[in-house]
């Protein structure tokens, strides 16, 4: 019987603990590396909704046992991403691997992004996006490129690095790539949740005080804040009319 109670406990308290879990990822990388297209693509049948705040995008999605809102920055909003890092828990790093003109570039965005204090040390999922043009770099070759492994050693961010396309002829193994890059995510998310939620409650309290965010990041904390996403004043449009 004690035991059977046992089995009884751990279902009630995973159940419990299930409900809890919310996360927050941000999704950046430079101009037309492909955010919006993948942003698209991933949410097209799980997306529950999508809201625009002004320029911000924001995608709410049950995966797993995880509540998740993936917010994305306006592309013109680079300055402002760093008032998005303390509520985030993860950040999601989209690469052009075809422009190799912009590799330099790229590199410096990340690690300015991966030094940040309220980003250094969470997870981040690397997209090496539009695999299907042919002079694109392998994942490896990005790897290389970016330094990518010095880059996340030294900032202690957990790596996960994916190819993908966002082309429609390449659907089924984008998806298949998705689906190891989601699950390395939400598997470390999963392992780490109370160390990484603490994080984002610790970085936000932090940043609190210093009432300079912009009216954005400012809705966007009331938001989380309040959390009732539904009753806020937001314009709740269909994903067909993503941006
Ligand atoms: N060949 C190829 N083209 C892609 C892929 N992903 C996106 N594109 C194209 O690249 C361009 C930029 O894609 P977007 O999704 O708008 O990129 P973005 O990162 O949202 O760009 P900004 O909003 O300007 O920051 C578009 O013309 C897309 O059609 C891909 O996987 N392969
Ligand atoms: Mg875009």
């Amino acid at each position: 019987f004690s035991r059977q109670m046992g089995n009884c406990c751990g279902w009630l308290n995973k159940c419990e603990r299930n409900t809890e879990r919310e996360v927050t990822l941000l999704m950046l990388g430079l101009t037309n590396s492909g955010k919006t297209s993948i942003l698209q693509r991933i949410n097209k049948d799980n997306a529950q909704n999508v809201m625009h705040l002004g320029e911000c995008t924001l995608v709410e999605m049950l995966v797993e046992n995880f509540q998740v809102t993936i917010l994305k920055p306006g592309s013109q909003e680079t300055a402002t991403w760093s008032e998005y890092y303390a509520m985030s828990h993860s950040v999601v790093f989209v690469v052009d691997s075809a422009d190799l003109s912009r590799m330099k570039e790229t590199k410096k965005t990340l690690e300015k992004v991966l030094s940040h204090p309220f980003v250094s040390g969470k997870p981040v999922l690397m997209i090496a996006n539009k695999q299907d043009k042919k002079e694109t770099l392998n994942k490896a070759e990005v790897i290389e490129k970016l330094r990518l492994e010095g880059l996340v050693n030294k900032y202690k961010c957990p790596c996960h690095i994916i190819g993908y396309s966002a082309l429609p002829g390449y659907v089924k193994i984008a998806n298949e790539m998705m689906k190891g890059g989601q699950e390395w995510l939400f598997n470390v998310l999963d392992l780490n949740y109370e160390f990484i939620d603490h994080r984002v409650l610790k970085d936000t309290a932090a940043q609190a005080p210093k009432r300079e965010l912009s009216d954005m990041a400012q809705l966007l904390e009331q938001i989380y804040e309040s959390k009732e996403l539904q009753s806020a004043e937001l314009s709740i449009v269909r994903l067909s009319q993503l941006e």
